[in-house]
């Protein structure tokens, strides 16, 4: 982890830090800067059973389960029959006891032991346990948050989830650092599927379109933004995305979520490049990535000028055009370094190719944290990347002529861990993001 020192530094006498001291800065306010999440699959403990947390959760994440399968002789068929404890004794004993935790989600699983003061070489998981035994979902959740220095987690909320909707609907008072995204996979890419459990509801809607189709699917979203209040409206999408395109997909696009993305001021999260079930029997691990068109991107960003876009690409081969593509649209903002690409090497490729293109105007990353733990390791790891680049940068900077100050630095790490999403989603008035670095919201 990197360490936040709290002594005071030299500065020069016109203000900037002493190169000397540039490396400390740096790290020093990487560390200390809290993080808003922008996208994770987290639920407060409010929502019970899908507030997931503790070492049987973190081991069978569905990153580790993939890597399972690659040492391990166990079918997937006969892995799915296990139970949860089994299933994370396997993968423990596989991964971290027969082989070195070098890959990255292994490499996780050990920075969260760490941070929590339990032993990393352990032959099994009984230590573990039992400390996890003792802990509160509520206390629990404020040490984790405290850890990984997050105070704003944008939640994944599926309007036709049977476990989320009864949570929502009962209208519990939820906690306020969590936040709502109003997630639209269903009716943007399973239409059928989403057209049945609608007209469940009772909503007017045709397989074709037809009728009142529209009208009503825009209803329904109206009324799950003004249960969910989410920040913003999201979809992952193929890596064969194209817009335009004659399909359900881009009717449903254009007459629906555009229109209800602007009646409300809302953004639409785009996460393209995902091949869905490239090897079903591994299930939430068996996806894929595949290069997309980021001309799609490009065309919808300037048919649609009013609505604004947040975007995050699968594929490593498609970051370079992403950056060209928000360079031209100032209705696009790029995020974090998506699942596959989350990676050390990668990221620090992407948040330099990003500072280099787009200064300070993205967002480098969000965690996608299925269980609460893995905060404290994804971005642990992530300030790592940025601190990185960032010094690299400013280093640059002072050898070419401009000395930097740390308000300066401050500021720019505020912007990228809250202020652009928070600016972006409309939750700040005005632009003095460097607010953040100081205020626990
Ligand atoms: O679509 C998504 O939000 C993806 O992040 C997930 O579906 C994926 O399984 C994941 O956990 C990636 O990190
Ligand atoms: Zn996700």
């Amino acid at each position: 982890m990197i360490r936040a020192h709290t002594e005071s530094h030299a500065t020069q006498i016109d203000g900037t830090v002493s190169s000397l001291d540039l490396r400390r800065t740096v790290n020093e306010i990487v560390a200390a800067t809290p993080v808003f999440d922008m996208h994770t699959h987290l639920f407060p403990p409010a929502f019970g059973a899908l507030n997931l947390w503790g070492i049987d959760e973190l081991l069978t994440y569905h990153y580790l389960i993939a890597e399972l399968f690659r040492s391990s002789d166990i079918a997937p068929t006969k892995f799915w029959q296990l139970t949860k404890p089994s299933q994370a004794d396997l993968i423990w004993e596989t991964l971290f006891v027969r082989n070195t935790p070098l890959s990255e989600a292994t490499r996780g699983v050990v920075t969260v032991l760490a941070a929590l003061g339990l032993n990393t070489r352990a032959k099994d998981l009984h230590e573990a346990r039992e400390f996890f035994r003792t802990q509160r979902a509520e206390a629990y959740l404020e040490r984790v948050l405290e850890i990984a220095c997050v105070n704003n987690i944008v939640m994944t909320n599926d309007p036709f989830d049977s476990v989320e909707m009864p949570t929502w609907m009962s209208g519990a008072k939820s906690d306020r650092r969590f936040h709502a995204a109003l997630r639209l996979d269903p009716i943007l890419n399973e239409w059928s599927k989403a057209a049945d459990a609608m007209r469940q509801q009772r909503y007017k809607v045709e397989m074709d379109g037809s009728g009142d189709t529209v009208k009503e699917t825009r209803r329904f979203l109206d009324e799950r933004i003004k249960q969910m209040e989410p920040r913003y409206l999201a979809v992952s999408l193929p890596d064969d995305f194209q817009f335009p395109e004659d399909s359900m997909r881009h009717r449903l696009m254009c007459d629906v979520v555009l229109p209800v993305c602007r009646e409300h001021r809302l953004s639409l999260a785009m996460m393209i490049g995902v091949r869905r079930r490239v090897n079903p029997a591994l299930r939430l691990a068996g996806d894929g990535v595949g290069s997309a068109d980021v001309h799609a991107v490009e065309r919808l960003c300037e048919e649609h000028s009013e609505n604004r876009f947040l975007v995050t690409m699968l594929s490593r081969e498609n970051q370079h055009e992403l950056c060209v593509a928000a360079r031209k649209f100032s209705n696009l903002m790029v995020f974090g370094c998506w699942w596959f690409l989350n990676n050390p090497s990668i990221v620090s490729e992407i948040t330099r190719e990003r500072l280099e293109m787009l200064g300070t105007s993205f967002i480098p990353q969000h965690s996608d944290a299925r269980v609460l733990d893995q905060l404290i390791y994804k971005w642990s790891h992530a300030r790592h990347c940025v601190a990185d680049v960032l010094y690299e940068a400013y280093n640059r900077l002072c050898d070419t002529g401009r000395g930097i100050t740390r308000s300066e630095i401050e500021r720019d790490v505020a912007r990228l861990f809250s202020g652009n999403f928070r600016q972006w989603v409309n939750l700040d008035s005005s632009n003095t993001a460097e607010k953040a670095y100081v205020a626990v919201d």
